[in-house]
C-alpha cells in the first residue's frame, strides 16, 4: 500500500466514538488518513481493532461531516445555518454567555456531555472556568450510567475497582505477578460488544481462552450467557435482590474470607442480619432464576479464589442502583477478592494523573479543595440528594430539567451541548428534554455531524476534530498515553482546543497558565515525570506506572490508599464498609437492599394489565455507539433497522410476523419497530435497542431525522432516581406492549413549542 507515513496514537473520542484505550495506526498519503489497523504493540488491544475504528475513513471524510463553525440564521428546526468564522463563533458564544451571567448568574448556563469520552476534562474545565456548578450527562436520567457504581465503590471501599484482567501489566498475562480468575461474573454486561468504562471487552475472551470460567447474569442469551458454565436469567431490575441472596447465602454458608473480613471490614454483624432478609425461595421468586443455580453460581464464585466480577450499566438502571452497586461490591469485599491477581483490582489513574474528575478527591486535584463548597450552593439537586453533595461534581440531571423548564429555583438559559447527542438517544423522556432545550435562550452544539439536537434546538455548531486530528492525553486507568494529529479535516478542532480558548477568554488567570494545549497537558501530567513531548518522541505514545499508588496490589497493606499514608482504606473508618458510616450520615440506608422496579407486575399490577411486556433498552450494538454512525455505510450495512427482538411464540400468540413493522407503546407514546424473531428472548420482556434515528431522512421540523418515530426513549421516563440521588434510571424496565400497525394510524409529532420561531442568535 502507498503511504507516506504512519502515525501511531491513542483511540478515544470522535470517530470510533467509543470509552478509548487503543492503540491505533494511522496511514497517511497526501494529507488524508488512508487506511487504519490496530497497533500490534500496544498492550491494551494488541492489534485488534473494531469494526467503528476500521470504518473511520468513512467517518472522517463523510460528505454530511461539518467542517466549520456554523450558525443558525432560520428559526429553530428549519435547518438553516450558514458558515462562519471561528473567531466569530468564539465572540458570539463569549458575548451570549457573559449577557446570561449578567442577568442571572453564571449558573444560569448548563454544561452538558454525553458518556465518558474524551470531555469530562475539557468541560468541568470549561464550566469551572466561567463560573458555573452546573455540569451533567443531561438526559441520563440518576445519571444512571457508571457514576452510581463509583459512588457505591467510594462509600464501601473508598476507591473503583475492575476486574483484574492483567490490564494493569506491561506484559499482561506474562507478568509473574498476575494470577487468572478462576471465574469471571459477567453480570449484566456484554463486554464483547461495547468496551465500556476504562475497559477492553476481549480482555474477558483472553482469559476464558486460558481457562478462566464463566458465569452471566443477564436476561438475554448472549455469547457469554452460551459459554457459561453458569447462566443465570435475570428477570430486568432485580439484581439487588439477586445480590443480597448471593451474600446470605455465602454468609450462611461460611463460604467469606473470615481473616480478610475481621481485619479490614466494618459492619459484618449488621449485614449478616439485613442479608437474612433474602432468602433463596424469596430471591428465586423475585429474580425468576431457579434456586438451585442461584445456590450452585454463588458458591463456585466465593469458593474459588480467585474470581472476579465485571459488571455493566443496568446494575446502575436498577431502582436503587447505588445500593444494587454497594451489594455487589460488598460481594468481592467478603470474598477477599478486592486488590488481589485476579481479582477486583483498585483502578487509581495512571500515576494518579486526573484528566477527568471521577471523584471528590479528584475534583479537589484539579480545582482546590474548597471546589465542592463552592459549586454546592447552587448546583441543581445538592440541596436534595446526598450522593450529589458529596460525591463528584455533576448537577443532578432529573432536577436540572425540571429547573430548565419551570425555573425553580433559579433560572438556566443556555446549554453548553458538547458530545451528547440527547433528543437522539442519552435523554429518557424526549418531548420533556425538547422542551427544556427549546426554551434556552441559547444553545451550543460541539459535534461532527448534524443529528436530531443539531438539528431541533442549536444555535451554534462547532466542529470537532477526531482522534486522528487531535492532541490530547488519557489515564484512564493505565498507561498514561497521548493522543497525537495525523492530519487536519476542515476547521475542525479538538474539544480540549475549543474549552481552553473559551476559558481562556472568560478567565484571564488561565490565558496566563496554559498558553497552548501541551503546556496544560504538561502540568497535569507532571505527576509522572513525562512531558508530552518525552511521551511522543521517546516512548511510543504510553507509558506504565512501575510503582506507587497506581500499581497493584493489596495497596491497602502498604498504606498506598489513604492521604494519611496509614494502610487501610480511604473510607472514614479506614476500613471497607459493609454498613456505610457516610450513608448514616447523609441519612440514607446505611446497608444495602431490594427494590421493585417503578413499573412491574408486582408495582404497579394495573398499569402491567394494559402493558405487560418488560421494555430492555440499550442493548449496545457493536456497530453502533449509542445514536452514531447510522451515517457510516459500512456500519449501517450490518445493523440496518431499528427492531424490536421478540420471542417467536409470544409473535404467534399476538398474530405478528418475523420483520414486520409494529407499535412498541405505552401511556407515554408509541414507536414503529421492525420485529426480529429471537428464541432467546423471555417471552416476557422485548429488547430495544436505543439511539435510533435515520439520516437519510428530513432533518428538519417536524421530522429531524424521524426521532419521534422510533426513538425509544418516547417511552422512558424521568425522575425515578434513587435516594442518593445517582441510578435508578428506568431504562431496563420500563413497561410496554407491541401491536400491529392499523391502517390510518400515525406516529406522533414533537410537541409544539411556543416561540420557538422567535428566537435567534444574534
Ligand atoms: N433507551 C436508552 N437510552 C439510553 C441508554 C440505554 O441503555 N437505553 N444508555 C444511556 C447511556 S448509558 C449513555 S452513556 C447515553 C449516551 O448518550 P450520548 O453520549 O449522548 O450518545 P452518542 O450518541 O454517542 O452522542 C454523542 C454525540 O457527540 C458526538 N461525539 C462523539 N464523540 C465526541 C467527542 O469526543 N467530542 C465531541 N464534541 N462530540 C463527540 C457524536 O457525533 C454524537 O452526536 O445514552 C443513554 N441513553
Ligand atoms: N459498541 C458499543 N459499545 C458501547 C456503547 C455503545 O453504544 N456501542 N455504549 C457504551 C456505554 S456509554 C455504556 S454505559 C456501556 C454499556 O454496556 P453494557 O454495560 O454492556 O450495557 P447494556 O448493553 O445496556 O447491557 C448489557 C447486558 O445486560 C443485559 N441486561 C439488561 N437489563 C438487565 C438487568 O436488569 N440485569 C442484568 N443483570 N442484565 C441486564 C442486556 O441484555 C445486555 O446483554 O457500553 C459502552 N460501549
Ligand atoms: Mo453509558
Amino acid at each position: 500500500m502507498d503511504y507516506d507515513k504512519i502515525v501511531t496514537t491513542t483511540v478515544w473520542s470522535p470517530g470510533p466514538g467509543c470509552h478509548g484505550g487503543c492503540g491505533a495506526k494511522l496511514y497517511v498519503k497526501d494529507g488524508k488518513v488512508v487506511r487504519v489497523e490496530g497497533d500490534e504493540c500496544h498492550p491494551w488491544n494488541e492489534g485488534r481493532a473494531c469494526s467503528r475504528l476500521l470504518a473511520v475513513t468513512q467517518y472522517m471524510y463523510h460528505k454530511d461531516r461539518i467542517l466549520y463553525p456554523l450558525k443558525r440564521v432560520g428559526p429553530r428546526g428549519s435547518g438553516e445555518f450558514e458558515r462562519i468564522s471561528w473567531d466569530e463563533a468564539y465572540d458570539t458564544i463569549e458575548q451570549k454567555f457573559n449577557e446570561i451571567k449578567e442577568k442571572y448568574g453564571p449558573e444560569g448556563v448548563i454544561f452538558c456531555q454525553g458518556t465518558g469520552r474524551d470531555i469530562g476534562g475539557p468541560i468541568s474545565f470549561l464550566c469551572y472556568s466561567f463560573g458555573s456548578p452546573n455540569w451533567c450527562q443531561l438526559g441520563l436520567a440518576g445519571q444512571s450510567c457508571y457514576t452510581p457504581r463509583l459512588g457505591a465503590m467510594s462509600m464501601v471501599q473508598g476507591d473503583p475497582c475492575v476486574a483484574d484482567c492483567s490490564q494493569f501489566w506491561e506484559k499482561r498475562f506474562d507478568d509473574p505477578r498476575y494470577e487468572l480468575p478462576k471465574y469471571i461474573i459477567v453480570w449484566g454486561q456484554n463486554p464483547g460488544v461495547g468496551c465500556p468504562d476504562g475497559f477492553m471487552g476481549t480482555w474477558v475472551v483472553d482469559c476464558m481462552k486460558r481457562g478462566t470460567k464463566i458465569i452471566c447474569i443477564d436476561p438475554r442469551w448472549t455469547y457469554f450467557a452460551s459459554r457459561a458454565e453458569h447462566f443465570l436469567q435475570i428477570r430486568p431490575g432485580t439484581d439487588g435482590a439477586l445480590a443480597m441472596g448471593m451474600i446470605n447465602l455465602i454468609i450462611q454458608n461460611e463460604w467469606y474470607d473470615k481473616e480478610f473480613v475481621e481485619k479490614w471490614c466494618y459492619g459484618f454483624e449488621e449485614l449478616a442480619e439485613r442479608a437474612k432478609e433474602y432468602p433463596l425461595d424469596r430471591v428465586s421468586e423475585i429474580t425468576w432464576i431457579p434456586e438451585e443455580v442461584i445456590y450452585e453460581a454463588t458458591k463456585a464464585y466465593a469458593t474459588n479464589s480467585p474470581s472476579a466480577i465485571h459488571w455493566g450499566l443496568p446494575i446502575d438502571m436498577c431502582p436503587e442502583g447505588t445500593t444494587v452497586a454497594q451489594a455487589i461490591s460488598i460481594l468481592w469485599c467478603i470474598t477477599g477478592n478486592l486488590d488481589v491477581p485476579g481479582g477486583n483490582v483498585i483502578a487509581r489513574p495512571a500515576f494518579g494523573i486526573t484528566m477527568y474528575p471521577y471523584d471528590t478527591h479528584q475534583m479537589k486535584d484539579m480545582y482546590g479543595d474548597d471546589i465542592m463548597e463552592k459549586i454546592n450552593k447552587k448546583r441543581c439537586g445538592a440541596d436534595k440528594y446526598p450522593y450529589l453533595a458529596n460525591f463528584r461534581g455533576w448537577a443532578q440531571p432529573d432536577v436540572a430539567v425540571q429547573q430548565m423548564l419551570d425555573c425553580k429555583p433559579y433560572p438556566i438559559k443556555a446549554a453548553w451541548i458538547q458530545t451528547t447527542n440527547m433528543l437522539g438517544g442519552q435523554a429518557a423522556d424526549l418531548n420533556k428534554h425538547y422542551k427544556a432545550l427549546m426554551n434556552m435562550e441559547f444553545n451550543v452544539v460541539v459535534d461532527s455531524f448534524h443529528n436530531p439536537t443539531t438539528m431541533a434546538v442549536a444555535d451554534i455548531i462547532l466542529p470537532v476534530a477526531t482522534f486522528a486530528e487531535k492532541e490530547s492525553f488519557r489515564a484512564w486507568y493505565v498507561p498514561l498515553q497521548i493522543i497525537q494529529p495525523a492530519v487536519q479535516v476542515g476547521e475542525c478542532k479538538s474539544d480540549w482546543e475549543i474549552n481552553l480558548e473559551l476559558a481562556r477568554r472568560f478567565n484571564p488567570k488561565v490565558r496566563e497558565m496554559y498558553p497552548t494545549f501541551q503546556a496544560f497537558a504538561d502540568q497535569r501530567m507532571e505527576k509522572s515525570g513525562y512531558t508530552y513531548k518525552d511521551l511522543q518522541e521517546n516512548h511510543g505514545g504510553w507509558v506504565f506506572p512501575t510503582e506507587g499508588l497506581s500499581v497493584p496490589y493489596k495497596r491497602y497493606e502498604k498504606g498506598l490508599l489513604r492521604p494519611d499514608g496509614k494502610p487501610g482504606f480511604r473510607t472514614p473508618t479506614g476500613k471497607i464498609e459493609l454498613y456505610s458510616t457516610n450513608h448514616e450520615k447523609f441519612e440514607i440506608d446505611p446497608l444495602p437492599y431490594y427494590q421493585e422496579p417503578p413499573e412491574s407486575e408486582l408495582a404497579t399490577p394495573g398499569l402491567f394489565k394494559k402493558y405487560p411486556l418488560i421494555m430492555v433498552t440499550g442493548r449496545r450494538s457493536p456497530v453502533y455507539f449509542h445514536a452514531e454512525h447510522r451515517m457510516i455505510p459500512w456500519l449501517r450495512a450490518c445493523d440496518p433497522w431499528p427492531i424490536v427482538e421478540v420471542n417467536p411464540d409470544l409473535l404467534k400468540e399476538l398474530g405478528i410476523d418475523d420483520g414486520e413493522w409494529v407499535w412498541v407503546e405505552n401511556d407515554r407514546g408509541r414507536i414503529r419497530r421492525k420485529v426480529k424473531a429471537n428464541p432467546s428472548m423471555n417471552t416476557k420482556c422485548v429488547s430495544v435497542p436505543h439511539g435510533w434515528w435515520l439520516p437519510e431522512e428530513d432533518g428538519k421540523a417536524p421530522s429531524f431525522f424521524k426521532s419521534w418515530e422510533i426513538n425509544c426513549n418516547l417511552l422512558t421516563p424521568v425522575d425515578t432516581q434513587s435516594s442518593s440521588g445517582y441510578g435508578g434510571g428506568a431504562y431496563k424496565t420500563t413497561l410496554c406492549r407491541i401491536r400491529k400497525i392499523e391502517a390510518g394510524e400515525q406516529c406522533l409529532t414533537p410537541p409544539q413549542v411556543y416561540d420557538a420561531a422567535e428566537r435567534s442568535v444574534e
